[in-house]
């Protein structure tokens, strides 16, 4: 029998599209599907797909013995926002899923992972500018913190067991397929759809908050390209900076004014100030470009060119 690839988390924000993208170069059969439940079905009926809940080691487990799955992308996660509404879910969630599929590779069941870090990792005391590979990470969320302690126990069973795990630092990743959720950069997304729905949308950050973010497309090619990467070229075994574009809620409602000229917006800034204001505003990726090639596609108004023009389809 071939290996396969599972991806845990499967019907979320980035793992549906990273699914799709998986299937189509692999081909349907060699790409299992996994998560917690059937919410989305297309996903589910797009090819094998397995319920799975990343808490227990022994379901995922069985999977990868079953299809015999050699690279598993585990992409379930508790984002910025939940996290802090459930620190200890969040806390549960990220860490032992990832600690399942370390063991996974340390035991020799699997061969190579992908596992999803974030510019989380970053908080207040990080350098807001074009904030470098190697700084001080001090996260103020939940969310942050398991990232954060990801990232070490990455770079451990790399150096301690050999385990070819590779990781991404991801900005804010906007989709015109599939709604994120529970995030602190999800305006940059909600904020498409309430411009062709209601034509008004009232923003939850302030109209200066800059944040790093990205086009889903060139998300999962930095997923994909990380993946392929000879093991010899990778310098970095914990996350890898990655950046595209930055941009505030006020400059992404003008790149959308462009389109909708009568689109209007309103500041309402909540909980989630804050830890947009513990992140930094443009990010240092250049480790991540020399190593393994990385380069985005999209910047802000190509990506609302796109936006506008597959969610107006629908
Ligand atoms: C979030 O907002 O929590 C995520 C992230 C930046 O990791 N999108």
């Amino acid at each position: 029998m071939s290996s396969k690839i599972l991806i845990i988390g499967a019907c979320g924000q980035i793992g549906s599209e990273l699914t799709y993208k998986l299937r189509e170069i692999h081909g349907k059969k060699n790409v299992i599907a996994s998560d917690i439940n059937t919410r989305k079905l297309d996903l589910v009926n797009s090819g094998p797909f397995e319920i799975i809940d990343a808490k227990n080691f022994n379901a995922i487990k069985d999977c990868c013995k079953n299809h015999n799955v050699d690279t598993v992308y585990l992409m379930a996660a508790l984002l910025s926002a939940t996290g802090e509404k459930y620190p200890m879910e969040a806390w549960d969630l990220n860490m032992n899923s990832l600690f399942h599929v370390l063991n996974l590779a340390k035991e020799g069941t699997i061969k190579k992972i992908f596992w999803p870090s974030s510019i989380a990792v970053f908080g207040p005391t990080t350098p807001k500018q074009q904030t470098p590979q190697h700084t001080i990470c001090e996260p103020t969320t939940v969310y942050g913190i398991t990232k954060q302690v990801g990232e070490r126990w990455c770079e451990y069973y790399y150096n301690k067991y050999d385990v070819d795990v590779r990781s991404i630092r991801y900005p804010g990743i906007i989709s015109h397929k599939t709604m994120p959720g529970g995030g602190t950069t999800d305006y940059a997304v909600e904020i498409y759809h309430e411009a062709l729905q209601s034509g008004h949308y009232d923003c939850f950050l302030s109209e200066s908050t800059s944040l790093p973010m990205m086009f889903m497309d060139d998300a999962i090619k930095a997923t994909i390209d990380i993946m392929e990467a000879k093991p010899d070229a990778l310098s970095i075994r914990s996350a890898y900076n990655l950046a595209a574009i930055s941009f505030t809620p006020k400059e992404i409602y003008e790149s959308i004014k462009k389109h909708i000229p009568d689109f209007t917006i309103e500041y309402q800034p909540d909980f989630r100030q804050a830890i947009a204001d513990s992140w930094p505003s443009s990010i240092d990726d250049s480790v991540a470009r020399k190593d393994w090639d990385w380069k985005h596609d999209f910047d802000l108004n190509t990506m609302t060119a796109e936006m506008l023009r597959e969610l107006g389809k629908k």
